[in-house]
């Protein structure tokens, strides 16, 4: 576990959490959260993925993620933490603004 790790929500600040976002639901048994997004084609798809990536760096934040297409699939979770953080709420804050 890294030290900089924050740490995991309690099952209530993550339901908390969750209703101050917008679309996201609880995923893999409530120790990260989901997200579809789709966009007109693969060219807007991959422009979102580039922010977003730019941005997950730079936090060192990851997202676990798919796209196909105009599809584009993402899961946050800490890994280091076992679970859901505030910096999944903030990565999924900053990608809701996009
Ligand atoms: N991303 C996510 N989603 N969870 C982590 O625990 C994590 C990460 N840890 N990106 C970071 C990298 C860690 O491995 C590095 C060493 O800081």
């Amino acid at each position: 576990m890294s030290a900089k790790s924050p740490a995991k929500l309690t099952d209530k600040a993550r339901a908390d959490a969750l209703a101050t976002l917008d679309g996201w639901g609880e995923a893999q048994g409530g120790t990260a959260i989901h997200k579809s997004f789709k966009f007109a084609d693969f060219n807007e798809a991959w422009g979102f993925m580039t922010r977003v990536a730019l941005a997950a760096d730079k936090a060192d934040h990851h997202p676990e993620w798919s796209n196909v297409y105009n599809k584009v699939e993402i899961t946050l979770s800490t890994h280091d933490a076992g679970g859901v953080t505030d910096k999944d709420i903030e990565l999924a804050k900053f990608i809701d603004g996009l």
